[in-house]
């Protein structure tokens, strides 16, 4: 009985959960903001691929929400880069739901904005699950993580449109095979394009910056 309560309240919750996010999507398409679910472990590289975005294309027309537990420091490292951003600390929580970004955007002001970044809690589980309102998801995978973890969490790579392998110099000596790494995405995603980033070496920067103007 406690069992059927709880699945039945959970698929309420999410319910729930996707109506506010179509909602938020709805208001974001009429202010023509291109918008990006950014997913990944933590660490793998979500604010610096950001911080490197905003570098690249300018601050005006980003905006990012940050996701953590605590602390302010992701939503301080894109203000100084000089885009607007906007901190949400979920205390005990491991995901930022529709809710949480409904009153983020509430409290920005988004006139000029074209690409809005929502950087979630750092896991592979959690955000999986819960719409946030953005078009697309973007996850990220680190070389230092594992080849093997697309396969481990599949869902994570399933609700991906794209995946970027990040800090591609470390693969070698992490043992992390870029050919196994892309197999095991393609396992769980075949259609899905694939881009490497890394501040240290050559890598897909112009193909990602591409990927989301034509978004
Ligand atoms: N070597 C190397 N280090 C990187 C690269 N990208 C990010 N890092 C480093 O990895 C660490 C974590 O990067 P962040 O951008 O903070 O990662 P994150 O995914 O935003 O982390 P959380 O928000 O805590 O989940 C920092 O010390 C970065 O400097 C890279 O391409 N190569
Ligand atoms: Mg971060």
């Amino acid at each position: 009985m406690e069992n059927s309560l709880s699945v039945k309240v959970g698929k309420e919750i999410l319910h729930s959960n996707k109506e506010k996010a179509a909602a938020i999507n709805k208001f974001l398409k009429e202010e023509n903001i291109k918008s990006f679910n950014m997913m990944s472990s933590p660490g793998s590289g979500k604010t610096t691929l950001l911080e490197r975005t905003i570098e690249k294309m300018g601050p005006q027309k980003i905006a990012v929400i940050e996701g953590d537990l605590e602390t302010e420091n992701d939503a301080k490292r894109i203000r100084e880069k000089g885009a607007l951003s906007y901190q949400i600390t979920t205390g005990t929580t491991c995901h930022l739901d529709a809710s949480m970004v409904e009153k983020a955007i509430g409290k920005m002001d988004l006139t000029g904005i074209e690409y809005l970044f929502v950087e979630n809690v750092g896991n592979l589980v959690c955000p999986a699950n819960f719409h946030v309102g953005t078009d697309l998801n973007v996850v990220l995978l680190s070389a230092t993580e594992g080849d093997d973890k697309p396969v481990k969490y599949p869902v994570m790579f399933h609700v991906a449109d794209v995946v970027l392998i990040t800090k591609i110099e470390a693969a070698q000596i992490m043992n992390f095979s870029m050919e196994k790494a892309m197999e095991n995405i393609k396992k769980v995603n075949p259609k899905i394009p694939i881009f490497t980033h890394s501040i240290n070496v050559p890598d897909d920067f112009e193909k990602w910056l591409e990927f989301i103007k034509n978004a």
